[in-house]
């Protein structure tokens, strides 16, 4: 049976306002990105996810679409979509489009008819309520960048639901024509000869109607939405219904961003036999920390690492597939979150997670700069951050009050989605060669010595690991199909798994930290090959002592 292309490929993400500015207005454009797919297909990815391109008023940075079927101002015309997707192609690489059909911008046609009156043909289109008897708003729910999920709206006395910001208002997916518009605009983009679709947050399209309030409330008093809307009654619905009426009929890639998910629902929304997605993001290992909801200065420990990403690799293996990721536009930089961006081990820890990660079953996806072992930003001030998350979590902890200023920073500065939004850096000219004007958001001030140009030509580099690990799994079908079993399971430094296919098994052994730390090879990979490692060594055998984050993969046939 021949096997599905996106179980072998590797996905690269562009976050397209820091990527690459043509023009020199200081953000990244479409232009930009066609002008570096041969730096992408030197790296060897056969697929980008972009993150959304569309018009929009920017709230939420392209989050908040305004129209479906336009290319934001900032980032070109359809003309130049046209010709990056073409380029692409040329190279091989896929398109995949970010789909956020769970909520549109409030400047969306759709939702400035919606508004006008409560007899409008477009009103039934969004989640209207009227306030409770004293005025205040339906229910207790909270947004998730703070504040109330309701806005009132005084032309008719009513209140719209917007999970996200107020200028993000939720579509009714139990109102048939809204599906029917949103599956329309799909096979409009399919018909473009796009590749795939990452779904935003589709796990909270459908939602429980009666909205009840929310038990469990946060720090502002507000309860919790997630019950109620997160894999909601009819989800599971709504999703066959858009895989038979567009997905199916086309050779698509597709990836749902489900908050929540556990492993009884990724197999709902992702298993084979589902007919809705091919596969899902799940959270578990980048959301398990939080001191101040989402805010916190500790790091994830490895026991709860090696228990979580085993139980993801053996739970859905053979019924339904992974998705592989440290981080992307929302999380902090992989480096700095989970191995150590000091100037002494930046490189071999980078090296490190790119083995742990990209040798697991699943399709990996690798976030732009990341292949660079690009770093957190040094934020110092509330000025310097753009996000709107970020932004309102200073006000609600900190200017409320609720926190000391000292206590919340490191916290915030730690997980600001901003940490992954600077400007990838090109080079060592001035604004990393990101742009000549003036960038939307600052550059990491380590650009002269993290850039691509150092790296591409430089074998021992992290961009050089990240191809040849990429290289790799186009070489070796143990790597995407192999089973995963892992090993040594109580070791407090060592993260190592086998994956077995046939007679094959390779080993795959990762210091997580930077300690020294023994290991013995078992007698079985005497003689195996090593397909890969971050040190140079003579040979695997018997007692190792392994360096600070020491990674290396064995072979034996
Ligand atoms: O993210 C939704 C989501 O649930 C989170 O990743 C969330 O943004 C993060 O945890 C906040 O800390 C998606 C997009 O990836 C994000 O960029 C958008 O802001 C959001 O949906 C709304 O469209």
């Amino acid at each position: 049976m021949k096997e599905a292309w996106w179980k072998e490929a590797v996905v690269y993400q562009i976050y397209p306002r820091s990527f690459m500015d043509s023009d020199g207005d200081g953000i990244g454009d479409l232009k930009g990105i066609t002008s570096r797919l041969d730096y992408l297909k030197t790296l060897g990815v056969d697929v980008i996810w972009l993150s959304p391109v569309y018009q929009s008023p920017n709230d939420d940075n392209g989050y908040d679409i305004s129209n479906y079927r336009d290319i934001m101002d900032e980032f070109g015309s359809m003309s130049d979509f046209d010709e990056m997707l073409k380029e692409a192609h040329d190279r091989g690489i896929r398109i995949v489009m970010d789909l956020v059909v769970n909520h549109t911008s409030d400047e969306h046609k759709w939702f400035v008819e919606s508004r006008k009156s409560k007899d409008n043909p477009y009103r039934d289109y969004y989640i209207w309520r009227n306030p409770k008897e004293d005025g205040s708003a339906p229910n207790n729910w909270g947004a998730s960048f703070g504040g109330s999920a309701w806005e009132y709206d005084k032309n008719t006395d009513m209140y719209y639901l917007h999970l996200f910001s107020k200028k993000q208002p939720d579509l009714n997916w139990d109102n048939p024509n809204v599906r029917d518009e949103v599956f329309d605009m799909m096979t409009w983009w399919c018909e473009k000869g796009i590749d795939g679709f990452r779904m935003d947050v589709i796990s909270m399209i459908s939602k429980t109607p009666e909205m009840p309030d929310g038990e469990e409330t946060d720090a502002q008093g507000y309860g919790s939405f997630a019950p109620y809307c997160i894999h909601g009654p009819h989800v599971h619905d709504y999703l066959k219904e858009m895989n038979k009426k567009v997905l199916s009929q086309y050779d698509l890639m597709t990836v749902g961003e489900t908050a929540g998910v556990d492993i009884e629902q990724a197999r709902k929304y992702a298993g084979e036999n589902s007919h809705e997605l091919n596969m899902v993001f799940q959270f578990e290992h980048v959301e398990s920390d939080g001191k101040y909801g989402k805010w916190t200065d500790e790091r994830v420990p490895l026991s709860f690492l090696k228990e979580n990403l085993s139980k993801w690799q053996t739970q859905l293996y053979e019924n339904a597939w992974n998705s592989l990721y440290w981080d992307n536009h929302d999380q902090p930089r992989a480096v700095s979150r989970f191995g150590d961006d000091s100037s002494k081990y930046r490189d071999v820890s980078a090296k490190m997670l790119a083995t742990l990660l990209h040798m697991m079953q699943g399709t990996p996806y690798i976030y732009q700069g990341e292949e660079l072992g690009m770093t957190n930003y040094p934020f110092q001030s509330k000025d310097q951050f753009r996000d709107i998350e970020s932004i309102h979590a200073y006000e609600d902890w900190v200017e409320s009050g609720k926190v000391k200023r000292e206590e919340f920073w490191p916290c915030l500065i730690n997980k600001s989605r901003d940490n992954a939004r600077t400007p990838v850096q090109w080079d060592d000219t001035e604004n990393a060669g990101f742009t000549t004007g003036t960038p939307w958001i600052d550059v990491n001030p380590n650009y002269k010595t993290v850039n691509a140009k150092n790296e591409v030509n430089d074998p021992d580099s992290v961009f050089s690991y990240y191809q040849q690990l990429i290289a790799l799994r186009k070489t070796y079908p143990i790597i995407v199909y192999g089973k995963y079993d892992l090993i040594l399971s109580d070791d407090e430094n060592i993260f190592a798994y086998t994956r077995t296919l046939d007679d094959r098994q390779l080993l795959v052994v990762c210091n997580y930290t930077k300690k020294n730390c023994k290991l013995r090879v078992p007698k079985e990979y005497e003689g195996a090959d090593c397909l890969i490692s971050n040190y140079n060594r003579d040979n695997y055998r018997g007692m190792l002592e392994l360096n600070p984050y020491e990674a290396f993969v064995l072979f034996r046939k």
